[in-house]
């Protein structure tokens, strides 16, 4: 049975009809209808995908439904505002499952299908997911639009929906190798496509002035390229609530979808020429988490879907009789990441050139729209691009962005008077090299307030990368930390866990996450912590069969699942986990009879296309897995797992199984992270450095139940400010040097070279202090095994960490950011501080 916290509309509520109700026999009724009159399919014929499509459907005319009557409200309503979340990636995950839980019909459906012989469980599985993002980043977005219908605040994402996602990664002979991710080939059926609501968008050409009939200068921009826009909707339902959000992604159509001209006189190829070019717009989301591509597309799918948006803004705005003065007090859009950045300028262009404003109120009705959050504070990350290449795909906004960068050089100019080297430093514009547009100066510049993603980031941003930001405009700043859905990545994942709580301490805590707290007497309970210890033991068991189909690798359910899944980087160091690894094994090689804890060690993660370091990383997990799995003297003791093709739905497989949690970043490198509170609110132990959230983490469960290590992200500059020189760590260091040289000699797979560039980068540069933090976190490691030689004290551990885990729900991040950035309430309503 799943939690009956699930049936709160389908109790309460009798069926409506048998068009929209929701109970077994109107689902049932439902999904044959489907199947029999949309796929032509008789129940007894019908396939697994056949009986997944008709359920889909079924569920999303529930989601539009309850849609209609969400804007409905919305259009009646006389002021607020609607947030827009612009964001070029929303890795959504499978929506099935979650939308039954948010619908309250998840044991209901269930039934209706078990009424045809189809089991629900089977159907979820089968589902593919949409990955319309890299990692975290994406991932929030998503967390995010949860979060913001659940707290009935009418809100659209707008993105890009790429034909193709982040590539499918499997492993073979150890390697990473990247496959098309070819999500939409068996239909997508939780999406409307809307051609009549298609947009257009306009690249290159030239921009010329022109007086108006006013005799006012006026300026025109006469396009090179015209591209079609096409929306395509989501239903995003909250949870236990009638409001339905959209998720609106564009996708690129050409114009003209062929030549007729050219097909006539027999050039087959050019008469679809237009086509194929334009569509390249959102063919395929850039795999790079980290160091942005430079390339022109790129750009190309930014101004795309920004000016999709900004324009679907505007149309409804005006379509309601507002005026584009009052544009910010009906919409909010916050910036996730730069990516969006261009909307500064876009906006600016409609309001001068279309609609006739004056600089200083366009530019006051743009600062008041637009916030920013950043997402990284890595140098390398932040976006640029050459001047050169953003002329010819966007020439009239760069001459707006020349004048918005000419306004603020001479405001800087005036706090700061001779200040030169202050306003090279805030400049819009990179002067050294190739001259380029800095992507996060623009954003703050246009922004009326900025934020980091935890409270460390944002002091580093406010300290470092933002300083002169900050110098200028102080009230501009402030934090929102990250949070994740637990209707997600508990209800709908963890069941077993969830059933537990709900009996323990009621079924509100999904949508009131502090409730939680009332498990911490529960800690004390002997009988409560055995049934805690049963649920994670089914969940281990769970994914010890879906490791063992996956890999091949049998794993013991009754060992440590030591865990760390994110993407794969040299920053969040998964090299440093296998350096312990390898630590364990040569202990065990030189004494067979030692007393170690059994330990699983999980990793999964995707590796940049491009980047060696990190594919050579994954090589080195699957190497250390090939020597130790099956080594005779290990008996079993270490397992080392890859497991392939990370995505939200292997997430969902794997945060309810772990008792370790790796969140070992160098600290001042992770801005947040957000796998971290999904582990932990699923019960693992955290072993971590200071960095990102962890250190909220920390403080929220307390310091005695949370596993930290490490130098501190102001030792890691100091350190480097001295000359930290890793060479010496290694050579004074004897268990280190003995890991390090079995890498170095061949030990993993017999090629002493296959593993050098990794090696000589921890030795003569490791920029991220493996070596410095390699002798704290094997410590560290000795003091979880302490513990799980403890399980009452490990559990105890474990329910305090879910217990006081309340703050990471989304629903406060989303509630700090209508306090902090947006302003709105619930149904949008303004709030203190509305503009
Ligand atoms: O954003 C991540 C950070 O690294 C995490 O610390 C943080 O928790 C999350 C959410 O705030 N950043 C990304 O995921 N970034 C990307 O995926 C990305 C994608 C394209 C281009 C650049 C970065």
């Amino acid at each position: 049975m799943y939690p009956s916290v699930n049936e709160g509309e389908s109790q309460s509520e009798p069926s409506r009809d048998v068009r929209t109700g929701l109970d077994p026999g109107n689902l049932s009724q439902a999904v044959c209808d489907y199947l029999y009159y949309f796929q032509g399919r008789h129940p007894a014929t019908a396939s697994r995908n056949d009986f997944y499509l008709s359920t889909a459907y079924a569920v999303r005319d529930r989601l539009f439904q309850r849609g209609v009557q969400s804007l409905d409200a919305l259009l009646h309503r006389p002021e607020g505002r609607t947030v827009a979340y612009l964001s070029a990636e929303f890795l959504m995950g499978p929506q099935l499952a979650a939308n039954l839980v948010n619908l309250g019909i998840y044991d209901a459906m269930r039934e209706a299908l078990w009424r045809m012989d189809v089991r629900l469980e089977d159907l979820i599985e089968h589902e593919v997911e949409p990955g319309l993002g890299n990692g975290g980043l994406g991932r929030l977005a998503a967390c995010y639009l949860d979060s913001l219908a659940t707290l009935e605040i009418p809100a659209i994402g707008y993105g890009i929906r790429y034909e193709f996602g982040i590539f499918s990664q499997q492993i073979r002979e150890g390697w990473q190798v990247e496959l098309t991710d070819k999500w939409l080939h068996l239909g997508y059926p939780w999406e409307l496509a809307r051609p009549e609501r298609a947009v257009s968008v306009r690249y290159g050409g030239y921009t010329e002035p022109y007086t108006d009939e006013q005799g006012r200068y006026r300026v025109r921009w006469i396009p090179a390229e015209i591209v079609k826009g096409v929306p395509h909707d989501t239903p995003i339902l909250g949870y236990r609530v009638k409001t339905c959000n959209l998720l609106r992604l564009w996708r690129a159509e050409a114009v003209h979808s062929f030549d007729l001209a050219a097909f006539n006189v027999g050039d087959y190829s050019r008469a679809v020429e237009e086509q194929v070019t334009t569509e390249t717009i959102s063919k395929v989301l850039y795999p790079n988490d980290a160091s942005p591509q430079g390339k022109a597309l790129r750009l190309k799918q930014q101004y795309f879907f920004v000016a999709c948006a900004i324009e679907d803004m505007l149309r409804a705005h005006l379509r309601f009789g507002g005026r584009p003065e009052t544009f910010h007090k009906r919409w909010a859009a916050q910036l996730n990441d730069t990516h969006p950045a261009v909307a500064v300028p876009e906006l600016m262009r409609l309001l001068l050139d279309d609609h006739g404003l004056e600089w200083d109120d366009a530019w006051d009705v743009t600062q008041k729209t637009f916030g920013y959050t950043n997402h990284t504070l890595l140098p390398e990350a932040l976006e640029t691009w050459p001047i050169d290449l953003f002329g010819a795909l966007l020439p009239r906004h760069l001459e707006i962005v020349f004048e918005i960068n000419r306004r603020l050089c001479d405001g800087i100019r005036r706090v700061y008077p001779g200040d030169e080297d202050r306003v090279r430093r805030m400049s819009l514009v990179e002067e050294q090299g190739r001259r380029s547009l800095r992507m996060a100066n623009l954003a703050c510049v246009g922004s009326h307030a900025i934020n980091g993603v935890a409270a460390l980031h944002t002091e580093l941003l406010k300290s470092q990368v933002l300083s002169d930001w900050v110098a200028m405009s102080p009230e501009r700043f402030c934090n929102v930390t990250n949070g994740v859905t637990p209707r997600r990545f508990v209800l709908a994942s963890n069941p077993a866990l969830s059933r537990l709580v709900t009996e323990t301490i009621g079924d509100h805590w999904p949508a009131r996450l502090e409730a939680l707290r009332g498990l911490e007497p529960h800690a004390e309970d002997p009988a409560f912590r055995k049934r805690w210890r049963d649920v994670k033991r089914e969940n281990k068991q769970q994914l010890a069969a879906v490791i063992k189909e996956r890999t091949g690798i049998s794993v013991d359910p009754e060992s440590l699942f030591d865990i760390q899944v994110k993407r794969i980087h040299e920053y969040k160091r998964q090299h440093l986990n296998v350096l312990h690894i390898l630590t364990l094994y040569r202990r065990l090689k030189e004494n067979p009879g030692l007393d170690m804890v059994p330990r699983t060690f999980v990793f999964g993660g995707k590796a940049a296309p491009g980047y060696h370091v990190a594919k050579l990383i994954i090589k080195l997990i699957t190497a250390t897995g090939d020597l130790v799995n099956d080594d005779p003297d290990v008996r079993g003791r270490l397992k080392v797992v890859f497991f392939p093709n990370f995505s939200v739905k292997a997430g969902q497989a794997i945060y309810p199984a772990a008792d370790v949690s790796e969140q070992i970043s160098t600290a001042g490198q992770e801005a947040s992270g957000t796998g971290n509170m999904k582990f932990s609110l699923n019960g693992a132990l955290t072993i971590g450095t200071l960095d990102g959230a962890n250190i909220e983490i920390r403080e929220e469960v307390g310091p005695e139940n949370f596993f930290l290590f490490g130098l501190t992200a102001d030792e890691v500059r100091a350190a480097k400010a001295s000359g930290y020189n890793p060479r010496a760590v290694y050579e004074q260091n004897q268990e280190l040097r003995a890991v390090v040289d079995l890498i170095g000699s061949g030990g993993l797979g017999g090629d002493p070279g296959l593993f050098r560039s990794v090696l000589d980068g921890l030795l003569w540069h490791d920029p991220f202090m493996v070596l410095a933090d390699y002798q704290a976190y094997v410590d560290c490691q000795e003091r979880v095994a302490a513990l799980w030689r403890d399980p009452e004290a490990w559990a105890r551990m474990s329910i305090l960490n879910v217990a006081r885990m309340g703050k990471f729900s989304s629903d406060r991040s989303i509630r700090d950011y209508c306090e902090r950035v947006w302003h709105v309430g619930p149904l949008g309503a303004p709030t203190e501080g509305a503009p």
